[in-house]
């Protein structure tokens, strides 16, 4: 017994440290899959502008999220990334939602919405925590296939940096598609606690 346990706890050690070497593997690959994609956007959304004359577009690459979370079920993780493309100057910015499954071939973008899709299914959805054209939804979190997303709302009184109206909702990934779930927390002005104007 006396020689069985060390070479067991060194097993485990070198399972445990394989593993998070894989896992580690995983989120480099998936994050420069991702990050390639979103360069890629942003040159198509700039190639549209420039066609319409509305300027070229940019990627806040500072600002990119990563969650690494196993959202298909199948055991392996996959990954999820929210990331901003802006207008140079114009300060219009597009918010993007992207899944990344782990597959065979390598990381795999499965699904990509803008976040005014994510808005629109809220609407959809009946839920109103999305009042108007310069409301939206943000990434917050990921627990298996289960998305948390912060939603936000502009009160009258807010600059543009701040809106100051925040709720959270949970969308659901299954069989390649985003799905509205339930609300998570009611949408409510941040400061002071009030109900939104619904
Ligand atoms: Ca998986």
């Amino acid at each position: 017994m006396k020689s069985v346990l060390p070479t067991a706890l060194t097993l485990l050690l070198v399972a445990t440290s394989s593993l998070f070497a894989q896992r580690k593997n995983w989120e480099s690959r998936a994050s420069a899959a991702i990050l390639q994609y979103a360069r890629t956007i942003t040159a198509k959304e700039s190639r549209d502008a420039v066609d319409d004359g509305s300027g070229k577009r940019s990627l806040y690459e500072e600002g990119m999220r990563f969650f690494y979370s196993d959202l298909d079920g199948d055991g392996d993780p996959d990954a999820a990334a929210s990331f901003f493309t802006e207008g140079l100057g114009s300060g219009s910015g597009l918010g993007h939602t992207v899944i990344c499954l782990n597959e065979k071939r390598g990381p795999s973008i499965v699904l990509h919405l803008y976040d005014g899709d994510l808005s629109d299914m809220l609407r959809g959805a009946g839920v109103r925590e999305i009042g108007n054209s310069r409301s939206g939804v943000r990434l917050d979190s990921v627990n298996g296939s289960r998305l948390r997303f912060i939603t936000y709302d502009y009160h009258p009184d807010d600059g543009m940096c701040c809106p100051s109206i925040q709720g959270e909702v949970e969308f659901v990934y299954a069989d390649r598609r985003l799905g509205f779930s339930r609300v998570l927390v009611l949408a409510r002005r941040r400061e002071e606690g009030a109900p939104v104007q619904n």
